[in-house]
């Protein structure tokens, strides 16, 4: 039940006066992106009445996918309204193959910002929710200079704050600064994100897994008995279920998320033998989903080690990633250790 008006603006100044040394410039800057989700929101609900936010720029993006126009515009806006925020030094995007910097004046910001504007908008066609994914560091190199490569490359267990934008039945945008996770709802009439889900824990018990298991022969022997053992099929051991969990992928990362995060249940976008990091993104899509579910009380790993403690080498790198319910993800890691390393061992 929404809590009375308590609106996210509130929540934020209420954090603020948490740290009586705050200069208020985290406070604006969670500001703004709470004004850029609401403006998406709006193109959003209307992209299946107008051509012109609908289907493809034409262009391919630095991923090698192709460009909707609803991510375009998705990311010039997060751009826009950042760039300009006086706060955010330098941006990284899935759309923007090099750091996006501000004017020269904004050199003097304490933060930069890591985005995927709008994921999983190959689906936005059918209807199916999406998400916007931001994460937040404080910069590491001198303010007045140009924000640079390093002031990315931070673990991220040093992230100050991350949250996403879920464009669903309502818009609601789940966000931490490392004290819970809290849960806002979109008020259209009132034109302001309220809290609705105020401190979320990750339930207890594991009844989802989300996986496309359309690449299954291309999975690793630890990955495949885990995923076996969660559908009671396949060799038994000491960790046998009574009963198969529910499978559940919508194929938007966001979407699959946020229903794991309330229902309780484990994702998984595992390496293969083709592609063994894998296909989401460290810096903008693994990293504060990680911080939101360990927050929650769960847990994201990169099967041998938690996705915060990752040192990042560059701006687009890909994880495996598996996250939900941590006995799950501590499961997973020991299923690959033991299959895995046998598979190296007997080829
Ligand atoms: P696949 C969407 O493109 C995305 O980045 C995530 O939102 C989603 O979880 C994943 O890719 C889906 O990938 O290979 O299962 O279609």
């Amino acid at each position: 039940m929404a809590q009375e008006f308590f609106t996210i603006g509130r929540h934020l100044s209420m954090e603020r006066l948490r740290f009586p040394e705050a200069t208020g410039e985290y406070t604006s800057l969670m500001s703004e992106i709470v004004l850029t989700a609401k403006i998406i929101n709006r193109e959003v609900n209307k992209a299946g009445l107008l051509d012109d936010i609908t289907g493809y720029t034409g262009d391919i993006n630095v991923q090698g996918e192709e460009v909707r126009k609803l991510d375009q515009y998705a990311d010039d806006l997060f751009m826009h309204i950042l760039k300009y925020s006086g706060h955010v030094c330098a941006m990284a995007s899935e759309e923007a193959e090099d750091l996006v910097r501000g004017p020269t004046y904004v050199n003097t910001g304490k933060y930069v910002v890591m985005l995927d504007p709008l994921d999983g908008s190959s689906n936005i066609d059918a209807n199916v929710s999406i998400g916007s994914i931001f994460a937040i560091h404080s910069r590491v190199t001198p303010t007045g200079e140009p924000g640079a490569l390093e002031d990315f490359l931070q673990p991220g267990r040093d992230l100050i704050a991350a949250g996403y934008v879920l464009y669903g039945s309502s818009t609601i945008m789940v966000y931490t600064s490392g004290r819970g996770v809290h849960g806002f709802t979109l008020d259209p009439s009132a034109g302001t994100f309220i809290l609705s889900h105020p401190n979320i824990q990750i339930p207890q018990e594991c009844k989802i897994y989300s996986v496309n298991e359309s690449y299954t022969r291309d999975w690793t022997e630890g990955v495949r008995r885990y995923v076996e053992r969660c559908k009671c099929i396949g060799e038994s051991d000491e960790h046998e279920l009574d009963n198969p969990m529910s499978s559940r992928y919508i194929g938007s990362m966001v979407a699959d998320f946020h229903r794991n995060l309330l229902y309780g249940g484990i994702f998984l976008y595992p390496g293969t033998v083709k592609k063994p990091n894998g296909k989401l993104r460290l810096l903008y899509e693994a990293n504060p989903m990680a911080f939101l579910v360990e927050q929650a009380g769960g847990a994201a790993s990169n099967g041998e080690i938690d996705i915060l403690d990752i040192m990042p080498t560059e701006l687009h790198g890909r994880v495996p990633l598996f996250m939900g319910n941590k006995d799950e993800v501590e499961l997973i890691e020991n299923y690959i250790k033991k299959y895995d390393l046998m598979e190296e061992l007997i080829g």
